[in-house]
């Protein structure tokens, strides 16, 4: 552990929070509380805002009229783990060789490549978001899935003061009780986890009401199992439309549930009268799951967008944002790119608080927040050397403008598609447009190597044909 992180470990064990109550009353009238509430594999047309017709989310639409919803979001990757660290660190998966899902999983022995060594936390060396703002004199909490590395990476030790239900794998074995979760334990069989975590969440609001917080409630559902209260899985089933390519009535049940559980934090916000200083997040960390494990009934659809979860496409990576900053934001959408990186240089120029020396892979969105529909970035990347639970493969992708490329990492074919005629990724356009196409690769190319990101290596017992086994299809539930 840095001196650093012992000296702030100190500071709260012996000051205790009267220390930091003193510090925010000198600036309760001028910090900005910030609730980041990120929801595990939420797909992007997992909402009404964003286009469902099958699932209800009427809070979290109500945030999008208020706030700012974002029409082309991204994950920083396409699976869990990464996309959390570049979250609370600003920097990009690749940069931190945080490019899996923790622990993941692998190497297959007979496929075409060895996936890339990958860290297996985020480095307590990291300046988390909540350390951040600890400078400023907030007090965090975080209440739901971590995902980021085992005890002694777990958000006591990055920032946080009060840490409800972090797992090292983030992924309970059921959202009914028992809980068997640091922090939540003894829950009954009739207990919902997204319920208790919204109580711990409301409790966390109501004991810091007048000291500005962060509250990062990083929330289990929708992510598998696929569980949830019969009365709200009746209520779909009897909204099932055989046209809809979203057909599970136990998942949209779980959409409701989370968006039950934003709307009674927007509630207790208003209830102790904080709501017109405290900033709303909603988002989530990678694009909607089709599959279960071994089930073959879908979970969710993405369409228009193509594949899902682990995968480049933009089901994989594309996410829904919506940012509500009070008296600044006007519920107009904006269709600018944006990632998961950008939410931590946001939240600090939108708290008041400089940058400082921190250098980070995401650029603030304020200037989009207040309404100006520009952004000054060259390009957005990814970078996933590895074989996803989803049939994903290792590639990168890089978004210009319009355009958008996919580099499969097996055989280095490319894949171009613009976006904008083509949302569904159908048409690729490498061989019509190879110009393009060279030009994306190569710029994916320099920004690997600017970033010093790890490369999956040839497997000398590749085996053609047996490649596939245990890549694609079924596969047992994991992350
Ligand atoms: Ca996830």
């Amino acid at each position: 552990m840095s001196l650093r992180k012992q000296y702030r470990r100190d500071f709260l064990g012996v000051l205790g929070w009267g220390a930091l109550t003193a510090v925010a009353a000198q600036a309760k009238d001028r910090l900005w509380n910030v609730v980041l509430i990120l929801i595990d594999d939420m797909g992007w047309r997992d909402l009404t805002c964003y286009g469902s017709q099958f699932y209800q989310t009427p809070n979290i639409d109500a945030l999008a009229r208020e706030g700012v919803r974002f029409t082309d979001a991204y994950a920083g990757a396409p699976v869990c783990s990464s996309t959390r660290a570049s979250l609370l660190s600003g920097q990009h998966p690749a940069r931190l060789h945080l490019t899996d899902w923790i622990p993941g999983r692998g190497p297959w022995p007979t496929a075409r490549l060895l996936p890339a060594p990958m860290e297996q936390q985020l480095a307590l060396e990291r300046k988390t978001l909540a350390e951040a703002l600890h400078e400023s004199g907030y007090v965090s909490a975080s209440v739901g899935k971590w995902h980021l590395g085992g005890p002694q990476y777990y958000p006591e030790s990055q920032g946080f003061a009060l840490n409800v239900a972090g797992t090292h794998r983030g992924s309970p074995s059921s959202y009914f009780g028992p809980f068997d979760l640091p922090g939540l334990k003894g829950g009954t069989s009739d207990d919902y986890l997204t319920e208790k975590l919204t109580e711990e969440a409301e409790k966390f609001i109501e004991a810091n009401r007048d000291r500005p917080f962060f509250l990062y409630l990083t929330e289990f559902a929708v992510h598998q199992p696929i569980q949830a209260r019969q009365t709200i899985v009746e209520k779909y089933r009897a909204r099932l439309r055989p046209d809809d390519p979203q057909q599970n009535p136990a998942y949209a049940a779980m959409v409701e549930s989370v968006d039950v559980a934003v709307g009674r934090v927007v509630r207790k916000l208003q209830e102790v009268g904080i709501a017109d200083r405290t900033l709303v997040i909603v988002t989530s960390d990678n694009g909607g799951l089709i599959y279960e494990g071994r089930s073959p009934r879908p979970v969710t659809s993405n369409l228009p967008l193509r594949a899902g979860k682990g995968h480049m496409y933009e089901g994989g990576i594309r996410v829904p944002l919506i940012i509500k900053w009070p008296g600044i934001t006007s519920g107009t959408p904006c269709a600018v790119p944006v990632c998961s990186m950008d939410l931590f240089p946001s939240v600090l120029e939108m708290v008041g608080r400089p940058a400082g020396s921190e250098a980070f892979d995401g650029q603030s969105l304020v200037r989009l927040l207040k309404g100006d529909r520009r952004l000054e970035r060259h390009a957005l990347y990814w970078h996933y050397p590895h074989y996803s639970n989803q049939g994903g493969v290792p590639s990168g992708a890089v978004r210009q403008g319009d355009f958008k490329l996919i580099e499969f990492y097996e055989d280095g074919r490319l894949e171009l598609f613009n976006l904008k005629e083509d949302l569904g990724e159908t048409r690729n356009l490498a061989k019509a447009n190879p110009g393009k196409a060279r030009e994306l690769q190569q710029l994916l190319e320099r920004w690997r190597r600017s970033v010093n990101a790890t490369m999956p290596e040839s497997n000398p017992g590749y085996d053609p044909e047996k490649s596939d086994q245990g890549l694609t299809g079924a596969q047992p539930p994991t992350d």
